[in-house]
């Protein structure tokens, strides 16, 4: 990415046609090639957030324009990421917007159903309904000496569930290998994951 970022020559910003070498904030987003709907398909190329041609929506935004009830209904909001990596987000229930119609569930299509992505709905319903990761232990929390490091199964540490075990040291999507403990596996793999 800084490869392309240095490679706009000064010329082509503001000449009329959307050079993508220079479609960026600090090349001032091709001064404005890249937002000018005579010159481009700004839906693909404007990501000026400050023109108002530009090409995305962020999720405030999404939530605003479609209004929906977030006090009955549980919103599983389909949209497309810059995040490539995003496969989805959720509101906690404690979010002061969780019950409005800025709550809910926001999935990126490109992962949905996929391999290795087809529990991410339930995972983030988990979330929405206050679930932690099981790995929390090493991801949330600040460091191995965190008095809420979980060490052992617990209901006040980690995840704050005691029938998923503690994973201090591994931040994957299974519980520890453990014998035994295969019963554990919904409770602790369909309560987290991205
Ligand atoms: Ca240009
Ligand atoms: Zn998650």
């Amino acid at each position: 990415m800084s490869g392309h970022r240095s490679r706009c020559p000064e010329h082509k910003q503001g000449n009329g046609v959307c050079d993508p070498e220079c479609n960026w904030e600090n090349f001032f987003y091709d001064l404005g090639d890249c937002c000018n709907p005579n010159v481009t398909d700004v839906t693909k190329t404007c990501f000026n957030r400050s023109s108002p041609h530009k090409a995305y929506l962020d999720v405030k935004e999404l939530k605003d324009i479609l209004h929906l009830d977030g006090s009955t209904h549980l919103n599983v909001f389909f949209a497309n990421s810059s995040d490539e990596d995003l496969a989805g987000v959720a509101t906690w229930p404690w979010d002061k917007e969780a019950l409005t119609h800025l709550g809910g569930i926001v999935l990126n299509p490109s992962f949905y159903g996929t391999f290795g992505h087809t529990d991410t709905m339930v995972h983030e319903i988990g979330h929405s309904l206050g679930l932690y990761h099981v790995f929390r232990g090493i991801s949330e929390i600040e460091s191995c000496n965190d008095a809420c490091l979980e060490t052992e199964p617990s209901m006040e540490t980690g995840d704050l569930c005691a029938d998923t075990n503690p994973t201090p040291k591994y931040k994957g999507c299974h519980d520890p290998e453990l014998a035994g403990q295969r019963d554990l596996r919904l409770s602790a793999f369909h309560t987290h994951a991205v």
